[in-house]
């Protein structure tokens, strides 16, 4: 079967975690991704967080599937011509480095246009053109100054990170779009464009209900359906919410059966209007049904915390899973905290490919998360992550480079 993405060469000189999730994301819609590393070391994550010795780190092999590994100095005047070639022969550049380091390299976005009109160039910074656009910056950082930690947690508690990497691989998500994006409008014109997503800027758009709130509790002085009304206090900031589900639905996360022992027995409850009567029914409440007091949404936001707290009466007398079976027959919106063992051994998520268990020459077998969008024409196989340089040779034999100057090179320690 042919896959999406089949033709497109992808120059691919990302590192930890934002741009790889983009380019790996490329390769699994069948882009030919060339990983460019340092020789010796290559990207920082082969070394970080290592589980085995040697072998390269879970962070680095869940990150780069489906690539190809090319070890190439492109600060030595050999090395920038190789990389001169690979970007006449490649359709994208993607890059996360820190903010003008492909300048200082020698490949300014003009330069770059010199060599290959028809390339695409993607850049992922921490901001944005304005204060903080010369600053490096990783995943918490992006959080931060994004809107999310500011709007995380308990309203009593400090600020709090995610652990969903919204900063690094929302921001690769992001930029995929705006890569192929891209490459549709250069069918057309046949020019290449830049494309550039900030993390910042990510985080935000991901935390856009946010800023909805900001201006909400600007006209209204009170956010309804979060935790602290009717008795707390609202201050001049959207506040933290706890487990609120932020929306027009109310939702809470509430004990089940056996939680005093398992720190995942928990399930998340929303109180959909439409099946309030089911929810009555179910934890033996049908007196709310028409009570005034309890039987309109706007009669229950008041008391909203109280309404869970009866709640979790009930689904602590069962424990997650059956509390969703019994919910799920009422079409009660509801979910069950599964953690990562469980979802680990979750065999619906073997049978879709979201989660896979692949092989790895050094490493053995290991789990990783397959391609999450799924394409009916463009099926993902998880193919592991390359050993450093692995393709060094093949790539350069492609460029038509001939032995006698791969050796050189490599003599050189260019690659
Ligand atoms: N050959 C020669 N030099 C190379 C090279 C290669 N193949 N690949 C990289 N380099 C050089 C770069 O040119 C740069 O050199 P200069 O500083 O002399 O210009 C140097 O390696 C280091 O690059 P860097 O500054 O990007 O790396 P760092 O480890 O210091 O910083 C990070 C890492 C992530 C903080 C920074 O890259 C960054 O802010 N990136 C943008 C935001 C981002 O993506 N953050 C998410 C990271 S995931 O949490």
């Amino acid at each position: 079967m042919s896959k999406a993405l089949d033709g497109v060469r992808i120059l691919d000189f990302t590192h930890v975690q934002s741009g790889p999730t983009c380019t790996q994301l490329l390769a699994w819609f069948g882009a030919d991704v060339i990983k460019v590393e340092r020789a010796g070391e290559g990207d920082a994550t082969r070394g970080q967080l290592r589980d085995i010795p040697d072998v390269d780190s879970l962070y680095f092999t869940m990150l780069n599937h489906n690539k190809r590994s090319v070890t190439l100095n492109t600060k030595k005047p050999m090395g920038k011509e190789v990389l001169n070639t690979l970007i006449k022969q490649c359709d994208v550049l993607v890059e996360n480095f820190a903010p003008g380091a492909l300048d200082r390299m020698g490949f300014t976005w003009e330069r770059i246009q010199e060599l290959n009109p028809r390339m695409v160039v993607a850049s992922i910074k921490g901001f944005g053109p304005g204060p903080y656009a010369d600053c490096k910056v990783y995943e918490n950082v992006a959080q931060c100054a994004g809107g999310s930690a500011s709007t995380t947690g308990f309203d009593d508690g400090p600020p709090v990170v995610t652990g969903a990497q919204i900063g690094d691989s929302g921001t690769g998500l992001h930029l995929a779009l705006g890569i192929v994006t891209a490459l549709y409008q250069r069918v057309g014109t046949g020019r290449g464009q830049r494309v550039t997503v900030a993390m910042q800027d990510a985080v935000l758009n991901l935390c856009r209900v946010k800023l909805r709130d900001q201006q909400r509790l600007e006209r209204t002085g009170v956010m309804k359906e979060y935790p602290q009304y009717p008795d707390g206090k609202f201050g001049d900031a959207v506040p933290r919410a706890g487990n609120a589900s932020g929306g027009g639905q109310p939702g809470w996360i509430l004990k089940c059966k056996g939680w005093e022992n398992d720190p995942n027995a928990y399930i998340y409850f929303i109180t959909q209007a439409p099946v309030w009567g089911a929810i009555c029914k179910v934890i033996g409440k049908e007196e709310w049904i028409t009570d005034p007091d309890y039987a309109t949404p706007v009669a229950r936001l008041p008391r909203l915390m109280s309404i869970f707290g009866t709640i979790e009466e009930w689904t602590k007398t069962k424990t997650k899973f059956e509390a969703m079976d019994i919910l799920n027959k009422f079409d009660i919106p509801c979910g069950p905290i599964l953690s990562m063992k469980e979802i680990a051994a979750e065999e619906s998520l073997r049978q879709t490919g979201t989660v896979v268990e692949v092989e790895h020459p050094t490493r053995g077998k290991y789990l990783t998360v397959g391609n999450p969008i799924k394409l009916s024409d463009s099926v993902s196989e998880v193919k592991r992550s390359p050993l450093l340089g692995e393709h060094t040779n093949e790539v350069l034999r492609q460029l038509n480079y001939s032995d006698d100057q791969i050796a050189a090179l490599r003599a050189e320690g260019v690659i």
